[in-house]
């Protein structure tokens, strides 16, 4: 119906992920900063926000969602970020790499791998995009292993294979971080370590990270994505280096929409 504001085309909803995300605190601040006051984010989960996403697009109907990038939904649906004129987002940030103090004393050779390990959009892509298509996890990851060694061998130049050590990684349940962490378990298995993926919510990942009772994640968006995390285990947590350039969050919409910037949803 034409004759509907945006808002009342999505009454007034904006489809949300995970409450400890970084995104859904950068979206209520939006809410505030934009004046969008009738104007609700809704919580779920990264795979609850795509089924949506993919319900809405196949009827091409309005849907305004939480949104980032790299991930798949970009290869699958066309989409648009909408102008962010406030930039309450941020703009381009980093995936950066961070471990616990005191991982490079006791597991160096898996400190080394973890601070070495840089791959690009595309690369993450094409695991994700074979996951969504109904590959297993692990058999992405193979498959992406094998047709990259060279850039593998990379990450793991230098190291010496152990024997069975043990390494706890934590991540979050979004795709792009499924992709990251099933790639380097299988990476420092073939390093000879044990590897145990857990999956928890952003704000336990970083206490896990800060506590010790994790090795270390793949899923620091920084310098914004997740500051609030990184200001408040300031000093209890190792910076690994960046593991992506160029990734970004924002409110994501079909192109079909007729909307092209944060500032048209007051409208
Ligand atoms: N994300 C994906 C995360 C970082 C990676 C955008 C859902 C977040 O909002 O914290």
């Amino acid at each position: 119906d034409s004759t509907k504001t945006v808002g009342e085309s999505v009454d007034y909803k904006i489809t949300g992920i995970d409450p400890g995300a970084g995104i859904m605190e950068a979206t209520e601040k939006a809410l505030v900063e934009y004046e969008l006051k009738d104007w609700k984010l809704t919580t779920g989960s990264g795979a609850a926000m795509t089924a949506s996403l993919k319900k809405a697009y196949d009827k091409e109907q309005p849907i305004i969602i939480t949104g980032w990038t790299p991930h798949w939904k970009f290869m699958k649906f066309d989409l648009k970020y909408l102008e962010d004129p406030k930039g309450v987002y941020g703009g381009e940030e980093q995936i950066r790499t961070i471990g616990r103090i005191g991982l490079q004393e006791d597991l160096p050779e898996a400190h080394k791998i973890l601070s070495q390990f840089k791959w690009t959009e595309e690369d993450m892509g094409e695991v994700m995009v074979a996951i969504q298509e109904g590959e297993k996890e692990e058999i992405a990851a193979r498959n992406w292993i094998d047709a990259n060694e060279e850039l593998v061998a990379e990450w793991t130049n230098g190291v010496e294979k152990v024997d069975g050590d043990k390494i706890k990684l934590a991540y979050a349940a979004w795709d792009s971080e499924i992709a990251s962490h099933n790639v380097m378990k299988l990476v420092l298995e073939e390093m000879g370590f044990k590897v145990t993926l857990t999956q928890v919510e952003l704000g336990p990942l970083w206490t896990a990270v800060a506590d010790g009772s994790a090795d270390a994640s793949l899923a620091a968006w920084l310098p914004i994505t997740a500051k609030t995390y990184a200001d408040k285990f300031e000093g209890k947590f190792e910076e690994l280096g960046v593991n992506m350039e160029g990734v970004k969050i924002g409110l994501v919409v079909p192109k079909y929409m007729d909307i092209d910037s944060i500032e048209d949803l007051k409208k």
